[in-house]
């Protein structure tokens, strides 16, 4: 489980991430000249900013009229002037800056031997080569336990390590000062008014040789190893961010290397180790550089090791970059290394911020869940004020994006975006899924009243249509346009698909929770009782003139059919409401929405082909799974195997995990299904501890297609019901086995 190269980075997308959740580092892996790339997870730019259009409210019903009466443009018109925000644009975040370690004496045609790698067993990247004879190796992790990122040095012939260390910020780095004992403060703020403050501080120590400070550089001169620790910190956790830093230096002065290294291993295997998995031959290819794995891939070879390493890199990334207390995995996980970046690297919450933590459940990654539900009690407050004043509507909502400092309002001025509503009500759904993955009740009790005013948002926004339907509008099928029989062109519109299923998760999560906590005190038993009569009303998904599921409430045809977003299947992933078990008809027509839009070329962005996986598994189509799995890594994958939207966007990273775990496993529809999606690619291997809805973790083997061995344990007691399809049997016929568990016990089963 190694990513390896055996040439430096020339570029950012060559270098390996690093990370805890809070302090990031892209190491590019220079024999004498090193840069390391870094984040800290709270340098956005400044402030939470009041944006609503105090006018929508004011014209909402004449949006609404137009909009039924198919004058799509006025409507679009008049929506654009009283909808979009004057403001358009939430925070963005921003690079900390990059600490620069060159060395005088490395010349680069006397570097032999050169490999640079991270190891996904133990989270620490490295660099050896050997130069004049010596030897040398670097080693860099970032410890969640010490709060420190560190790199160490060494050398196979004493006094052979020599380097200057120095920091560089783009901008608003206000100071760079020694600080006493070769120790460096960097400090600045981000831009924009109430900018956030940052310190990141570091250290040198080394042992032998001279380690010296010469301005605000640190030196280490024919020393036989040096280690270098650093450390941030922002005005969004400590006013006092330099105290802070000094703080956490001291401690980790106490300890040696060894130990903070180990202290690290341990933290990051407590999670990682959870989950094991072997997708058979191919293994041979371990000994070949990622980079070379992905080309011969992309020229037809096979290579069943660099799948299941994707998988693995995918639990890595969430690992390093989503921990409780952090805020969540954004648009680059915590990695980015623009002023500027692409969407401001915050959260898109149509998709690409929720397909982030898809893998977190089912890859027993649980606890990380936790920075979205944070994220989601940060957005409540404005969230109620951007309903009531945009919408006159109680509850909470939020548009189609947000950002650390829960920002809910419209953002961009673009129609195919801007004006969708569903943004709060999906996040809302994670947290069903944490219960329904731990059946944890506390959590369910602590947020029960997110869940119930995320509702409550649309038990006032819903109006009926000319059907006695209850419809959502004005709104769109994110970011897709129409054509209307006309020949014009529309975006804005009444129930579109995604909206209907969207409100069908949340409100049926909503009732079962009610029932699960026994709301019985009137009030609540009310609120439940409405939220029932209100789900008949909804939309319910239907079937199109081709045989598709329909993306808007009319058939209309759409203007890009090969669109990247296909948010009418949300129904099919993440949701539930349809599955070939429950719906074969609406699971058939599935089936041919992702036929048209993959005709048309659609898959073109990572996440989407990571979108596109999910749904071939829930379709139980190992061929289609496979096909787009190796799409997904020979057409959107940069050589450090982040996803490339392009650019770089870590929603395909998280949600191809998610993919390649419910093509082994899945757990919806009151059933856990083993090797319900898998590709013949795939003949042998083994999984072990994936998470299964109802409290269970699975492991087993298969072997020729057939499933061999499996285990099954109870972390929560209760009924179990397992479906093995007869296509991965010896006998071929279905196999259900039902049973009462017990907690704490394991279930095991030969075939
Ligand atoms: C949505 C997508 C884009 C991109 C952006 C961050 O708007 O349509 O493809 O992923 O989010």
């Amino acid at each position: 489980m190694e990513l390896f190269y055996l040439k430096e980075s020339k570029s950012w997308n060559e270098a390996l991430p690093i990370g805890n959740g809070f302090l990031g580092g892209m190491v590019f892996g220079g024999a004498g000249f090193e840069r390391i790339s870094l984040n800290e997870d709270s340098l956005w730019s400044g402030g939470r900013k009041e944006r609503y259009n105090t006018d929508s409210s004011k014209y909402l019903p004449e949006i609404r009229k137009l909009i039924f009466e198919g004058q799509i443009n006025k409507a679009q018109h008049l929506a654009a002037l009283a909808m979009f925000a004057p403001n358009p644009h939430p925070a963005h975040y921003e690079p900390l800056g990059d600490l620069i370690i060159y060395s005088i004496h490395n010349r680069a045609e006397n570097i032999k031997n050169y490999r640079r790698g991270l190891d996904l067993n133990t989270a620490v990247a490295y660099v050896s080569y050997e130069m004049d004879g010596v030897t040398y190796n670097r080693e860099i992790f970032t410890s969640a336990v010490d709060n420190v990122m560190a790199i160490r040095f060494t050398a196979d012939k004493p006094g052979k390590i020599d380097f200057c260390v120095d920091f560089d910020r783009d901008r608003n780095l206000d100071s760079l000062n020694p600080a006493g004992n070769n120790r460096i403060v960097a400090s600045g703020r981000s831009i924009g008014e109430n900018g956030v403050s940052f310190s990141s501080m570091y250290q040198l120590l080394g042992a032998g040789g001279k380690i010296d400070t010469i301005g605000a550089s640190l030196i280490c001169e024919a020393a036989d190893e040096a280690v270098i620790y650093l450390c941030a910190r922002t005005d969004r956790r400590d006013t006092e961010h330099a105290d802070w830093c000094n703080k956490v230096l001291n401690n980790v002065m106490e300890m040696d290397y060894e130990k903070v290294k180990k202290r690290h291993i341990d933290d990051y295997q407590k999670l990682f180790n959870r989950v094991a998995i072997n997708l058979g031959v191919g293994s041979a290819k371990d000994s070949v550089p990622t980079d070379k794995r992905l080309e011969l891939l992309r020229s037809g070879e096979a290579d069943n090791g660099l799948f299941a390493l994707y998988f693995q890199f995918g639990r890595y990334l969430l690992i390093s970059s989503s921990r409780p207390g952090s805020y969540p995995a954004n648009l680059q996980g915590i990695w980015n290394k623009d002023m500027l970046p692409a969407w401001g690297s915050k959260y898109t919450i149509n998709i690409n911020a929720e397909m982030n933590y898809w893998l977190a459940e089912n890859c027993n990654l649980s606890e990380l869940h936790q920075p979205l539900f944070d994220l989601i009690e940060s957005m409540r407050d404005g969230g109620r004020e951007t309903a009531m004043q945009m919408y006159g509507c109680r509850g909470f909502m939020a548009h189609h994006n947000t950002d650390i400092y829960g920002d809910t309002a419209p953002v961009d001025k673009c129609m195919t975006a801007t004006i969708w509503q569903a943004g709060a009500a999906w996040l809302c759904t994670h947290i069903w899924e944490h219960y329904l993955y731990t059946k944890d009740k506390e959590f369910l009790e602590r947020y029960y009243d997110t869940l119930k005013e995320a509702c409550l948002f649309y038990v006032d926004f819903l109006v009926e249509d000319d059907k006695g339907r209850l419809v959502t509008v004005p709104t769109i099928s994110p970011e897709n346009t129409y054509i209307l029989p006309s020949g014009e062109s529309g975006v804005l519109c009444y129930a579109p698909s995604m909206d209907s299923q969207i409100i069908y998760t949340l409100f049926s999560a909503f009732i079962s929770a009610s029932s699960i906590l026994s709301k019985d005190m009137d009030t609540e038993k009310e609120m439940a009782e409405k939220i029932t009569e209100i789900l008949e009303k909804i939309p319910k998904p239907e079937i199109g003139k081709h045989g598709q599921i329909m993306e808007w409430a009319e058939d209309y045809e759409e203007r890009e059919p090969g669109h990247r977003h296909i948010s009418h299947l949300f129904a099919l992933y993440p949701s539930d409401q349809i599955s070939v078990s429950k719906t074969p008809e609406l699971a058939k027509a599935a089936r041919v929405t992702l036929e048209r839009r993959l005709a048309h070329g659609g898959g073109h962005t990572g996440w989407s082909r990571a979108w596109i996986i999910n749904f071939w598994a829930r379709l139980l189509d190992g061929g289609k799974v496979y096909e787009n799995l190796k799409a997904l890594l020979t057409k959107s994958t940069l050589p450090n195997l982040f996803d490339d939207h392009p650019p770089f966007q870590i929603d395909g990273n998280f949600g191809g995990t998610a993919g390649i775990a419910e093509m082994l496993m899945q757990s919806h529809s009151g059933e856990i299904n083993i090797l319900p999606a898998l590709p013949d690619e795939f003949p042998d291997g083994n999984i072990s501890g994936l998470c299964a809805r109802g409290g269970f973790e699975v492991s087993f083997k298969w072997a020729g297609g057939l499933l061999k061995k499996l285990e099954v344990h109870s972390k929560v007691g209760g009924e179990c019901i397992i479906k093995i399809d007869g296509k991965v049997l010896k006998e071929g016929n279905d196999r259900v086995i039902d049973m009462d568990t017990v907690k704490d016990k394991t279930y095991s089963f030969e075939f």
